[in-house]
């Protein structure tokens, strides 16, 4: 990684978050900054300062541009750093800070990313607010932005900020992490039309997108493919200009902090206590006081346990501290007070003289009290409805040096997926709850110890500066990426090359795509014909050279035009070839039939209900067709969703690939594409200049297969492997005239 960036300026890292990272607060004529111990504090300080193993971002201090409550007035002339970071507050006005983070974020995003629907408010002056508040994110930031600089923004709170940062400075590194769940399309899709759109843009104007799961990342691409109908090849999204990588990064804690702890004389002591006072097998559970974390559902599954199981009545205690949190709202209260009954309840049913079934807390614990709890629980009980992560699981697992202890967790929970040792519960099946308790509670200690040794080496493995580490290493890998994609529009100078090359050279092949590359794209497929000048050309170089018209369309349409020239013809993207001088067409042979009659209906359907929209079948392939229905933004959408539920169809084996073409879907098998017909082509030969062009995803195959010697110039500006670009399709026949002049 170091020699990749030696040449380059390294910048600072800029994080961006809602909260900053000490709380300020002001004493006498100076100021007392309390830095907060959270998991993104000491993620962000490992990748600066000596210990840094990726010298990604320079060694200079951190920037973090956050919201302080301080008035403006409080902090003026104050200098807000310590060792590490430098503050840059956002003062927001109280009106806008309710409606935008109590009001759009807290009362709507929240929820509705948390599957609670029913919870969000949807309200005008809410999104309003949020654009408001992230463009004070933004203003401070642009005073502050240098060149070279990697942001890095936190979070639901900051979802426009990356394209507004875009906008103003395309050259700078954004990197954005979402913590919350990203919620299916279903979901996300009750947002008003306007929102969701601004929202989806907003977040790709990063160059990475990090979730902390694939599930996450699918739905995001979801609602980026039927929002903005931006499709992707797998992480990424080819936007023209830029690619954007979306991917997971299951965030997590730092692993030695929490395995040291186990035997600092402070956290002994805490255990002891809890020992001391508590002669049963302890339960443990911790959380913020919110709906996603399945408070009550906790209290029924253990209720349910304790009805079952009268044998551990009096043997065991579970031990439920609630932190405090949003608790002047009243959705927050009224769940507060819920939760006290029904502790109360099941205190007053079971419980007695000796023995009371839940201790419960509603207060925060100091960091020694939370891992003495951790380490001396026999059992943590977490069980969200619905969480992003869950890093109270991996700090339970990390705690216990002992190896002893068993983590029933929640399948809701994001940590599920990295932790399948964990006795894993839905979490509102309370008898699924009670059963994993008991399981729990009689779980042999060797069992304990094989399920807790390989959690903990999961974690140990990719903690939280893995976590970093990794998210900066693949922004780097975006730019190598964006270096190798960048478009090289053709100058006279470059002609010229190409054309000096070209005289130089005794044995010659060229590759021309027919639609959007010989011929102009037309709304009806059938009058895309290509002009009689480029076709006089296209004969005058076939008397010197071999030359390869390759296409996806059929072989009839293309012998029909092509019939007179002798050149090779490669139709529907590889699979039919008939070489120069013959009348035959031969099927490539890695073709086989019956793979048709179980996709056609699909698409027949998505014809029937999209006006206009027409499925052609061709010999090898079925496409289906939306440049010629009348709502081309319906038809947009339709065409997202077909390849959606194209790609959940399809199974591996069948081997078959969805294109997600120029106005067209297709579905091909995969053993052949322009591609593997180019190479095939070329390997018969000993070409000494190879030229292809394209304008389409297609293309794209041929200019990846071919030899990097050959000239691949793609027509149009999205991004591609080939070597250089040529602007429009008008631009062909002049450039073509200029190489053979
Ligand atoms: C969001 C997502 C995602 C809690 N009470 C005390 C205390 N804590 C610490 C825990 C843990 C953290 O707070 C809670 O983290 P979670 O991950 O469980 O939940 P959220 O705060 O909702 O965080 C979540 C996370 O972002 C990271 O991306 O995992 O899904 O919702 O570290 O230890 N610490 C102390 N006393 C307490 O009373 N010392």
């Amino acid at each position: 990684m170091k020699n990749t960036q030696e040449n380059k300026q390294i910048g600072r890292l800029v994080i961006v978050a809602y909260r900053l990272p000490f709380k300020i607060v002001r004493e006498g004529e100076g100021v007392n900054l309390f830095q907060n111990s959270g998991g993104l504090v000491s993620a962000v300080l490992s990748l600066v300062g000596d210990g840094a193993q990726n010298p990604i971002v320079s060694g200079d201090k951190i920037q973090w541009i956050g919201y302080a409550d301080n008035s403006p007035e409080e902090l003026e002339g104050l200098s807000l750093e310590n060792d590490s970071f430098k503050a840059h507050p956002v003062f927001i006005p109280d009106d806008v800070n309710e409606n935008y983070y109590e009001g759009f974020c807290n009362d709507l995003i929240w929820p509705l990313c948390h599957y609670f629907p029913t919870h969000a408010r949807f309200d005008d002056a809410y999104f309003q607010a949020y654009q408001q508040a992230n463009e004070l994110f933004f203003e401070k930031l642009d005073e502050i932005i240098q060149p070279g600089d990697i942001v890095w923004v936190q979070d639901y709170q900051l979802m426009l900020l990356p394209q507004m940062i875009r906008k103003k400075h395309p050259d700078v590194k954004v990197g954005f992490f979402f913590h919350i769940p990203f919620p299916s399309y279903e979901l996300f899709r009750m947002l008003p039309v306007q929102w969701r759109k601004a929202i989806v843009e907003g977040i790709i104007g990063a160059d990475l997108v990090g979730f902390h799961t694939n599930d996450y990342v699918e739905y995001f691409l979801k609602a980026v493919r039927m929002v903005l109908g931006h499709g992707n090849k797998l992480h990424y999204i080819n936007l023209s200009n830029r690619i954007v990588k979306i991917d997971s990064f299951p965030i997590s804690i730092d692993f030695n902090k929490f395995n040291d702890a186990y035997t600092d004389p402070e956290v002994v002591k805490e255990r002891e206590l809890a020992r001391d006072m508590l002669k049963e097998k302890i339960i443990f559970s911790v959380d913020r006081l919110d709906y996603s974390k399945g408070i009550l559902h906790r209290l029924y599954g253990f209720e349910r346990f304790l009805e079952e199981n009268p044998n551990w009545h009096g043997r065991v205690a579970f031990v439920m501290v609630v932190v405090p949190s949003r608790d002047t709202i009243d959705r927050y209260q009224q769940m507060k007070s819920e939760i006290d009954q029904t502790v109360g309840r099941i205190n007053a049913d079971y419980g007695n003289i000796n023995w009371q079934p839940i201790i419960y807390q509603y207060r925060s614990m100091t960091f020694a009290e939370l891992v003495g709890m951790y380490s001396t629980s026999d059992v943590a009980l977490i069980t969200p409805v619905r969480d992003g992560m869950n890093l109270v699981c991996k700090e339970y697992v990390a705690s216990r040096q002992d190896k002893h202890g068993v983590l029933i967790l929640s399948e809701m929970a994001g940590a599920a997926a990295e932790l399948g040792e964990a006795l894993i519960i839905n979490p509102l099946d309370k008898q699924n709850i009670a059963d994993s308790i008991k399981l729990a509670l009689d779980m042999p200690i060797e069992e304990q110890e094989k399920r807790m040794k390989v959690m903990r080496s999961r974690i140990r493995e990719y903690d939280v500066f893995a976590w970093t580490n990794d998210f900066f290493t693949q922004i780097t890998m975006i730019e190598q990426e964006h270096e190798k994609l960048k478009q090289v529009f053709l100058t006279d100078q470059g002609i010229g090359e190409i054309r000096d090359a070209y005289r130089a050279s005794k044995n010659r092949i060229l590759f021309f795509d027919y639609d959007g590359t010989l011929a102009p794209i037309v709304a009806d497929p059938a009058k895309a014909i290509v002009s009689r000048e480029v076709k006089q050309l296209i004969s005058t170089f076939a008397e010197s050279d071999t030359v390869v018209i390759i296409s996806g369309r059929d072989r009839h349409f293309l012998s029909e035009l092509f019939l007179d020239l002798p050149v090779h013809i490669i139709a529907e993207h590889g699979a039919l070839i008939k070489a120069k001088g013959s009348s035959e067409w031969v099927l490539n042979e890695s073709y086989e039939e019956n793979w048709k009659e179980s996709i056609q209906p699909i698409m027949d359907l998505y014809a029937k209900r999209c006006p206009g929209a027409v499925v052609e079948e061709k010999e090898t392939s079925l496409a289906w067709h939306y440049r010629t229905a009348e709502d081309r933004e319906y038809a947009t959408r339709r065409a997202q969703e077909l390849v959606w539920q194209l790609k959940n169809y399809i199974q591996p084996e069948l081997n078959l690939q969805i294109i997600d073409g120029n106005k067209v879907v297709e579905v091909k098998k995969t053993a052949f594409n322009k591609g593997t017909a180019a190479k095939d082509l070329v390997e018969t030969g000993s070409y000494d200049f190879i030229m292809a062009m394209g304008d389409d995803k297609t293309d794209e195959d041929m200019f990846i297969e071919l030899p990097d010697t050959a000239y691949t110039i793609k027509v149009g500006d999205m991004l591609s492997a080939a070597r250089a670009h040529l602007r429009s399709q008008e631009e062909v026949f002049s450039f073509l005239s200029k190489i053979k002049d």
